[in-house]
């Protein structure tokens, strides 16, 4: 029942980020399958191809955010600082697309709207905004876990009489000298946002809802010397960072900041502030941060002390500073914290006076109304299934993708889903939370060796056994609950957006553990088609 030769492509990819790009190679370049691809922007980048804000820059090391598959192009690599500027990782993007001659199998400015799962023939009907509909054997879906924006549906929002923008949808030339711009958002986008144009701006207007945990990034640029060195590691390097847990580039710490004194702690923790990183602060120091509520106020309290510190004006740093845990994405900064000490940036509590509404002349707080030119919506994204949620997707027995995550998003191994034969996903919900290149690669990865193994095998479906999926899904959630993670509430658990169920997203157990995860199931959780077993039984 293989119809393997009767559809339009053998497979469709979605999207052209880091995912989407490196499946068609390793599908079409390596398997020499027939691929379509589709992104709704109009060229290859996806995170980095819209994220087009003032002061956009990875939180991952320079030397971490490549893809590793190809040892000439880490060759070639090449970056200024120890951080990537948003143009410096969109040309690297370009550079991979052009190398593997990828754009060839996209079609830009195409939005995919719907997937259907064809159960008399096996194969996936495909239909776009164009009103074009392709059928492929396998859909591989990279459509980005922090890519559909939130843009919150403040009262009067349409009224505005100045511009605004969501910095995920920033438009190229947008002069900001000289205006007065507010900024509602204070996470890892507004606070690059805030640094950046502070001192471009005639006035900042900071509209804070909760106050941040954030450390210094250490940006420093990086000599020739230290990346031939890099470059010359490259092989441990990866290695080490496949089988760490949040795969940073760093050892995560193995002692728990509860077993050592006071003094101890301050050291480790003044260390890892001066050398910067905020996934380092919280996993390179102690091991029992992220779990114990202890040792997470000592680091928490440490972070209070320092924004005391830095920031000059009493109420201001009061505003800023803290009180809960510090269980987000541990953020980190060029500056965040001092940049309130100058005169043009003023910071309004959005939890002390709440914003009532946006006016023709700028936003209305319970207690007064701030005149703006520009408006910046630094409010982030329905993270992991957002994108997901938006196409039409059916698969076996009618089941649509709405329905099979009613009590919130899952996925097998966080690539598959009962019901969605031969539909991969890139970065679903339940993968892992690190550092996401190395983790998108052992992902493709392990979907082109399925795919490799079903096309020489001549097996026309896969779909995970309900009982692995469960399994799956319970061992993620007993290790988010031994996390202080799932009480931090942010877009990690879908807490960001207004009526979205609170759920666990992610598998929590790192990287290194994933992968084993990967190679010790193997394809014990899967049914291979699924008809033709059924029917055998
Ligand atoms: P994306 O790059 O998000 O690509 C998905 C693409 O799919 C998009 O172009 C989207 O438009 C397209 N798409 C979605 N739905 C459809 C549809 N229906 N039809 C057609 N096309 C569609 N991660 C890190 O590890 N380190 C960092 O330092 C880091 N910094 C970040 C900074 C910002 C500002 C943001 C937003 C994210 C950051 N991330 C970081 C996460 C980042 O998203 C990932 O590292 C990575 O870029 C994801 O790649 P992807 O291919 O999975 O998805
Ligand atoms: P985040 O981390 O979700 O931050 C969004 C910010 O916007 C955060 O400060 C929110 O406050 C704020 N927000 C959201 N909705 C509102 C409303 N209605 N009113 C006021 N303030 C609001 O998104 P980012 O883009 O910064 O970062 C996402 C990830 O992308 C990041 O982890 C990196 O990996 C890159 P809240 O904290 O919810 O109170």
């Amino acid at each position: 029942k293989n119809n393997f030769k009767e559809v339009d492509f053998d497979a469709v990819v979605v999207g052209a980020g880091f995912g989407g790009l490196y499946s068609v190679h390793k599908l079409r370049n390596e398997l020499g399958l027939n691929v379509r691809a589709y992104d709704n922007g109009s060229d290859v980048g996806g995170t980095w191809y819209w994220n087009r804000y003032p002061g956009a820059l990875s939180d991952t090391e320079s030397f971490l955010y490549p893809l590793s598959f190809d040892k000439e192009l880490l060759e070639e690599g090449d970056w200024k600082h120890n951080y990537l500027t948003q143009p410096e990782i969109l040309s690297y993007l370009n550079k991979v697309a052009d190398r593997f001659d990828l754009r060839r199998s996209y079609q830009f400015n195409t939005k995919v709207t719907s997937t259907y799962f064809n159960e008399e023939h096996n194969y996936w009907e495909v239909t776009t905004d164009k009103g074009e509909t392709v059928t492929a054997k396998f859909l591989v879906t990279g459509l980005g876990l922090l890519s559909a924006t939130n843009v919150p549906n403040f009262k009067g929002i349409e009224t505005f009489k100045g511009e605004q923008y969501h910095t995920a949808r920033w438009p190229q030339d947008v002069d900001l000298k000289g205006k007065r711009v507010g900024i509602i958002g204070t996470g890892s986008t507004g606070v690059q946002v805030i640094i950046d144009i502070a001192p471009k701006v005639e006035h900042l207007t900071v509209f804070q809802r909760t106050p941040q945990y954030s450390v210094p990034i250490g940006l420093k640029v990086q000599s020739d010397a230290e990346k031939a060195e890099i470059k010359a590691n490259y092989e441990e390097i990866w290695k080490q960072a496949k089988s760490s847990a949040v795969a940073f580039g760093f050892e995560e710490s193995t002692v728990p900041a509860v077993s050592v004194s006071k003094e101890e702690q301050e050291r480790v923790f003044e260390e890892a502030w001066n050398i910067g990183g905020g996934f380092r602060f919280m996993f390179g120091t102690f091991s029992d941060i992220a779990t114990n509520p202890e040792a997470n106020e000592a680091a928490a309290n440490f972070i209070r002390k320092k924004i005391q510190e830095i920031v000059k004006d009493p109420e201001t740093a009061r505003k800023l500073t803290p009180t809960g845990l510090y269980a987000k994405r541990p953020l980190c900064d060029n500056g965040y914290y001092d940049t309130y000490n100058r005169d043009n940036v003023s910071l309004v509590s959005v939890k002390e006076t709440p914003i009532v509404e946006v006016t023709p002349k700028g936003v209305r707080t319970t207690d007064s109304e701030y005149e703006l030119d520009v408006l910046i919506f630094a409010t982030g994204f329905d993270a992991v299934d957002g994108n997901y949620t938006k196409i039409d997707m059916r698969g076996r027995d009618g089941i649509t993708m709405k329905e099979k995550w009613a009590d919130g998003p899952t996925g097998y191994l966080g690539m598959m889903n009962t019901h969605f034969p031969n539909h991969f996903m890139i970065l679903g919900p339940n993968g892992p939370f690190t550092n996401l290149p190395p983790s998108i690669e052992t992902q493709v990865e392990w979907i082109s060796d399925t795919v490799k193994y079903m096309v020489e095998n001549d097996i026309s479906t896969i779909e995970p056994k309900q009982e692995a999926e469960d399994e799956w899904i319970t061992t993620c959630q007993t290790i988010s609950d031994q996390t202080l993670f799932s009480k931090g509430e942010s877009w990690i658990f879908g807490a960001n957006i207004p009526g979205k169920k609170n759920t666990v997203m992610f598998y929590l157990g790192g990287l290194g553990n994933y992968r084993k995860a990967l190679e010790e199931l193997g394809f014990k959780g899967f049914i291979f088609d699924r008809v033709a077993s059924v029917a055998n039984v």
